[in-house]
This record gives structure tokens, C-alpha cells and sequence, in this order.
């Protein structure tokens, strides 16, 4: 059984086909296969269909494909469920559908020339054996991205189911902070917490630094006990059927906060509220980026670390020093959701000295992380070959004292509607 309903389902491909037409004579969706554990003899990684596979068919079963024609819409293709599958996983879940073995038929019946077929999802695997071109495929998925970028009342609501056991999970992370506690015992915590609330999975890989480690944009936690006096990162968040938070925050062990931790939290946090009301439709997602970089290179300077105008230091990239990834990206179906950048655009263009993922103006319905950070990165500052270029935009002697902070990130998920953006993780304190 989908989680989604059939009206939900037929609305979604509704919105795809009027998006694809013209695009293509053939658009086949794939699901994908299980992949094999090399050496596991028969074990599997988790299966993952292909999101746009998920989205359009609702179903999460493998070797399956969705088939789109101009005159025959869409027509889904199912993998049968096997006497051999209800021995091994009970009843496993299979949506409705032609069998996958007529595929192959149906394909030649079609007789779409290679030039006018897009093969999505996850491309020619199993069964599937067709030709297509790679410029029909990228138009076609380039329009099917800009109907997937909007999510439905029915994703919104997992969303929130996410939010709601992720809110949990860092509730419980935050109780169990202490001096003396590992990591690993924080993401034990928060992660049983989260999947007590609802979680049917953690969206990805939880993050959790102490000390130095926050410091680390994608820590894996290990054994390091936290210390009075310290920060933990932690960047995590739970799924319900694929779709997922993705929360960061940034707690003192203790108490408080140092004084120079809450001067790097004030400003983090500042970006956070400042950038999370930019959420509307219209705005640049470069040009939230752009705030965020704004706020903490004027506090940066304040503070005695960075020198000059704010202009200066975005524009030289100094800021990308300590600010060094992008403000946010799509989230939703998957930690990263769609994303891409407007058609007439090139890819990858870089903004203040971050790689940002979205480039594209904002409109309802999409779901945005913001996730602004202020680090001490050894990496970065001890690299002699940036020490040379920011010779002046740095007063390096000022900046030792402050190395001890490690990094401070914060990151909620934002609705973008026609009036005020909706935060769907506001319920989780910021400290
Ligand atoms: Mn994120």
C-alpha cells in the first residue's frame, strides 16, 4: 500500500506529463535494483528506488518503471511479488501495475526512436533494456525537476512526521549533554528517541562533533567524551517513508555557552532567523546566501577577526574562510531534494566562496534548508596558502584565541508559501 493517496498520485502525474510533453515520445522511470554487498554472499544494501521513480509511482519496490507515452499517459510497471519473497519478507509491499516481464513488448509496440526516448529514474537496469539519448533525457528530467521542486499537502504532512520524531531525537540528545558523555552515546540516545517518535529511518549518516570535531562539516561520531566548556554539533534528522529533516544544532556542555561561543552562536543564530524569514517566493536562493555571508562577516569584524569592508570580504571570498559551505539546499524526498539551477544559468556557479547547490529564485511549495556556520577549520587556517591571500583580511594574531570554538551551525527547514514561511522544525530550541 502507498502512503499516498491514489488522488495525490494521479495529481502528481498530471503535473509531470503536462511538464514532459513535447519533451519526449518515451519517458520510462525506473525504480532500480538491489544492489549486492560485494562478498556478502546474499546480502543486499538497503534498497532505495530512485526518487523519481518514488514520487511518481509511490511505491519504494524495486524493478519497477513508470512508462509515459503522448497518447497512452502513464502506465506503471510492477515487479510481481514471488512465493520466494513471502517465505523470506511476509508480505511485501507491491502497488498495482502491469508485470515488469511485459515491458519489453509493450517497449516495441511503443517504437519510440532512441532520439525521442528519455530513460529517468535509474536508467536501463534489470529488465529494462532500451536506447535513449542523453539530451532527450536531460530535457526531459530538467522539466520533471521543475514539478518535483513543489511539494504537495501529502508530502508536507510526512515532512511534519519527520520534524515531529527529529524534534524528539533532539530533545533527548540535548537532556543527555554532559561532561563525560561520548558522542556515540549522544547518537545513540537521539537516534532511539527518533525512531521511537516516528522515524522509520535517520535521513542520513548523524553528525555529532565535540570540541575540535565540531569543526568537522560531516563528523562521524566516535568515542571523544565532551568536556565542560565545549560545543556538540549535531546534524541530524529523521525519515518517515523517504522524506526527512534535516536538522542542525549546536549545544554548550554545561550550561552556558563561553562568552566567545555565544558571540559565534549570536550570529550564527541572527543568520539563521534573518535568512529563514527570506524565504519567499521570488527571492535568489544566491542572494540568501549572500545575507548569511553578510551577517556573519560584519559580526566577524566586529569581533576583530576579519578587517574591512563587509563588501570586500565577500567579494575576496575572505568570509568563505570561516563560512565555508552554502546556505541551504532543497530538502524533502531525500536530504537533498531536486535543487539545480534555473535553465538560462551556468552549473555550479559559486557565491561569497561557497558552493551553493540551489541557483534558482525561490516559489511556494518549495522546502529549503538554512543552515548557516561559523567555523575555526585547522585545515583552512593553517593552509599557508590562504594565510598569504588574507594576509590583511585577517588579523591572525586576534583569531588564535577564537580557534578554540571549533564550529557552530544551526539548520531548520523552511516551507516557502505565498505569506510567511512556514518552519516545520521551529519546535526544536535553538540552545
Ligand atoms: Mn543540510
Amino acid at each position: 500500500m502507498s502512503l499516498f493517496s491514489t488522488d495525490a498520485l494521479a495529481e502528481r502525474r498530471d503535473r509531470a506529463a503536462s511538464a514532459i510533453e513535447g519533451a519526449a515520445d518515451l519517458v520510462l522511470v525506473t525504480a532500480g535494483e538491489p544492489l549486492q554487498i560485494p562478498g556478502g554472499l546474499d546480502q543486499q544494501y538497503r534498497f532505495v528506488p530512485h526518487p523519481e521513480y518514488y514520487w511518481l509511482s509511490g511505491s519504494r519496490r524495486s524493478g519497477g518503471a513508470m512508462a509515459w507515452t503522448p497518447d497512452d499517459g502513464w502506465t506503471p510497471f510492477v515487479r510481481p511479488v514471488t512465493a520466494e519473497e513471502r517465505l523470506w519478507e511476509g508480505d511485501p509491499e507491491a502497488p498495482e501495475g502491469r508485470d515488469v516481464a511485459e515491458l519489453e513488448d509493450w517497449l516495441k509496440a511503443c517504437g519510440a526512436s532512441p532520439e525521442r526516448t528519455a530513460l529517468l529514474g535509474a536508467g536501463a537496469t534489470g529488465t529494462v533494456q532500451v536506447e535513449g539519448t542523453a539530451a532527450c533525457r536531460d530535457g526531459a528530467r530538467q522539466r520533471l525537476d521543475v514539478v518535483r521542486r513543489h511539494k504537495d499537502a501529502e508530502e508536507i504532512g510526512l515532512l511534519r512526521r519527520a520534524a515531529r520524531a527529529t524534534a524528539a531525537g533532539h530533545a533527548r540528545a540535548r537532556e543527555v549533554i554532559a561532561p563525560g558523555v561520548d558522542e556515540r552515546s549522544i547518537q545513540i540516545e537521539l537516534e532511539a528517541e527518533t525512531f521511537r517518535h516516528g522515524a522509520d529511518a535517520m535521513g542520513y549518516e548523524s553528525i555529532v562533533g565535540v570540541g575540535a570535531n565540531s569543526a568537522v562539516l560531516h563528523f562521524a561520531p566516535g568515542r571523544r567524551r565532551a568536556e565542560e566548556g565545549e560545543l556538540v554539533l549535531i546534524d541530524a534528522g529523521g525519515a518517515v517513508a523517504g522524506y526527512t529533516s534535516d536538522v542542525t544544532r549546536t549545544y554548550p556542555v554545561g550550561r552556558t555557552f563561553t562568552e566567545r561561543q555565544q558571540a559565534i552562536f549570536d550570529l550564527v543564530s541572527r543568520s539563521l532567523r534573518e535568512c529563514s524569514d527570506l524565504c519567499r517566493p521570488g527571492i535568489e536562493w544566491h542572494d540568501v546566501h549572500r545575507r548569511a555571508a553578510e551577517i556573519l562577516a560584519s559580526g566577524l569584524v566586529e569581533l576583530g577577526i576579519l578587517r574591512g569592508s563587509v563588501d570586500g570580504l565577500l567579494e575576496s571570498e575572505a568570509i568563505a574562510l570561516f563560512f565555508p559551505h552554502g546556505i541551504g539546499h532543497m530538502v524533502g524526498l531525500g536530504v537533498r531534494d531536486v535543487g539545480g539551477h534555473a535553465p538560462d544559468r551556468e552549473p555550479g556557479r559559486k557565491c561569497c566562496g561557497a558552493r551553493v547547490r540551489v541557483d534558482l529564485p525561490l516559489e511556494a511549495g518549495f522546502v529549503m534548508t538554512v543552515e548557516p556556520g561559523l567555523y575555526f577549520v585547522p585545515a583552512i587556517l593553517d593552509d599557508p596558502e590562504r594565510r598569504q591571500r588574507f594576509a590583511d583580511a585577517v588579523d591572525w594574531t586576534a583569531l588564535e584565541p577564537w580557534r578554540d570554538v571549533g564550529g557552530v551551525r544551526l539548520e531548520d527547514n523552511l516551507v516557502v508559501t505565498e505569506a510567511e514561511p512556514e518552519n516545520l522544525t521551529a519546535s526544536i530550541p535553538l540552545s
